[in-house]
């Protein structure tokens, strides 16, 4: 098979000629497979980022801002009585929207977990304490659990990326849509950007036909959210306010009320939920206000003294840890997305196996590539107003990262979360859990501890495992 004169000009054009360096030696299929994949690239963009491989010193700054001026924003907290709007206004709002039906969802479920060392989508990781529950039953079902409170569906996206898509696709088909009406589900696939050598700027190989490309980042949800019909399928459904949420956490509260009250009620374009901070090598972003606008600072991007850097009253200075669960306007979202390149592109020097001249895979034991995200919270800037809202870590952030075993955010963590949070709901609806008991609410039937009424009395007494709510009950 030959390569298209036009296609291999281009190649040649932008230096990428030793992408074909196993050409000739590759099988009709793996050639047609390999072509398609290049026929498929953006060459101009391509050339972007070929650029960005070995940017002036100033790029990676020039993302993060200069920080010597940088606070951490003003924030409401949940459940303070000194909120201005209250927290009882909040909670009046916030349900208002859920029971009128205009508020929709995003997951984000693209990522690779190369950190948890789990083969499929994260979605599909068995993470319920007693029930093994998915996170995607825990997450979809928080939107179940909403809907038989305000009697209203919550149209949600779930955005995947080629290396999650077929799986969660079957996944959500064999599962019933974890019980969501399927007509209210809208499943896009991300982008992939080429990772490229970070020692020559050019394309690797994976295998003799394939390069190697990897996802663009949670900000890919917004270019593919558009040009899929995304944010048009929203507003077909009468979607004003879209939260978002990540599918690592399934302590996320993205639709709780008070949230979505101050957002509604601060007329914020973008909020977003914080944990506050209390350790520096915690792998979070921190919100940071400057020069009059907020923006976000991803972790491996603030500078080892900054992030440790402590106020007079001991907290650390940047100490508004972001759980990257967010509130937009819809209206924003459609303003934004009209934007070209809105949203900037952050490097990564990850180690990606490639395919060496001598016909075998190499994986490299130091980062070797560079790979490209878009950052959805980059949108922050560009918002006119933001709300900042911070829930206490033990009600809204579990994050799944790390295997078994791990100092931090590992199973057992999330799992110990999932049981510690059950129990402060349940001891708040009167009931008591006999110590050392795991137990768990349905995501489903019990969205806050107002629900546990309906299925356990005050006074009840738990001394087994148990899925309170649900079947199981
Ligand atoms: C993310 C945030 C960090 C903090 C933390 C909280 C970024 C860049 N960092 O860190 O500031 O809020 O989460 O847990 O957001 N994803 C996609 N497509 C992609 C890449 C990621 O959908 O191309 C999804 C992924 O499935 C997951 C989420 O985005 O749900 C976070 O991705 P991550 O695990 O790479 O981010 P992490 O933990 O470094």
């Amino acid at each position: 098979m030959d390569i298209p004169p036009l296609l291999s000009e281009r190649i040649g054009q932008s230096g990428q000629s030793a992408c074909l360096a196993f050409w000739d030696r590759l099988n009709p299929v793996s050639q047609a497979r390999l072509l398609h994949q290049l026929q498929a690239f953006d060459w101009d963009q391509l050339d972007v980022l070929r650029e960005l491989v070995f940017p002036p010193i100033a790029t990676d700054a020039g993302l993060t801002g200069n920080l010597s001026n940088a606070t951490t924003p003003a924030c409401l907290q949940v459940g303070n009585p000194l909120n201005a709007p209250s927290p009882a206004q909040a909670l009046a709002r916030g349900s208002l929207a859920l029971a009128e039906g205009t508020v929709g969802a995003i997951l984000v479920a693209g990522g690779q977990g190369t950190r948890l060392g789990y083969a499929g989508p994260k979605g599909l990781y068995a993470i319920g304490p007693v029930s093994q529950a998915s996170l995607f039953e825990i997450l979809l079902g928080k939107l179940l659990g909403v809907r038989r409170r305000f009697g209203k569906d919550v149209p949600l996206a779930i955005m995947t990326s080629s290396a999650t898509d077929a799986d969660t696709h079957a996944y959500l088909r064999s599962h019933a849509y974890c019980g969501l009406n399927p007509a209210h589900v809208f499943v896009f696939c991300q982008q992939d950007l080429p990772a490229l050598d970070a020692a020559t700027g050019c394309l690797l190989l994976e295998a003799p036909d394939r390069v190697a490309v990897a996802p663009d980042g949670h900000g890919g949800m917004l270019g593919a959210l558009s040009q899929s019909g995304g944010l048009d399928w929203f507003a077909q459904r009468g979607t004003e306010q879209i939260v978002s949420f990540q599918v690592d956490n399934p302590l996320a509260m993205p639709l709780d009320r008070e949230f979505l009250g101050y957002h509604l009620l601060c007329q914020a374009d973008f909020s977003t939920q914080i944990v506050r901070k209390l350790d520096p090598a915690q792998r979070v972003g921190v919100v940071v206000a400057h020069a009059g606008t907020h923006r976000v600072v991803e972790y491996s991007d603030l500078p080892a003294t900054l992030a440790s850097e402590r106020l007079a009253n001991g907290r650390l200075r940047f100490d508004a840890g972001s759980i990257a669960v967010h509130a937009f306007a819809k209206s924003f979202l459609d303003r934004v997305a009209a934007i070209p390149n809105a949203l900037p592109l952050h490097r990564a020097l990850k180690a990606v196996p490639v395919w060496d001249a001598s016909g075998r895979q190499v994986v490299p034991d130091a980062p070797n590539a560079v790979k490209f995200e878009r950052f959805i919270f980059d949108l922050m800037p560009l918002a006119h107003r933001v709300c900042v809202v911070e829930v206490p870590a033990s009600q809204g952030f579990a994050p799944l990262k790390n295997p078994s075993g791990a100092a931090s955010d590992s199973p057992q963590h999330v799992r110990a979360a999932l049981v510690q949070h059950a129990r402060t709901q349940l001891e708040k609806a009167g009931v008591f859990v006999a110590d050392g008991i795991d137990v768990e609410l349905d995501a489903a039937t019990i969205l806050d501890h107002e629900d546990i009424g309906r299925v356990l009395l005050p006074g009840s007494r738990i001394d087994r495992p148990q899925v309170v709510g649900g079947e199981a009950s």
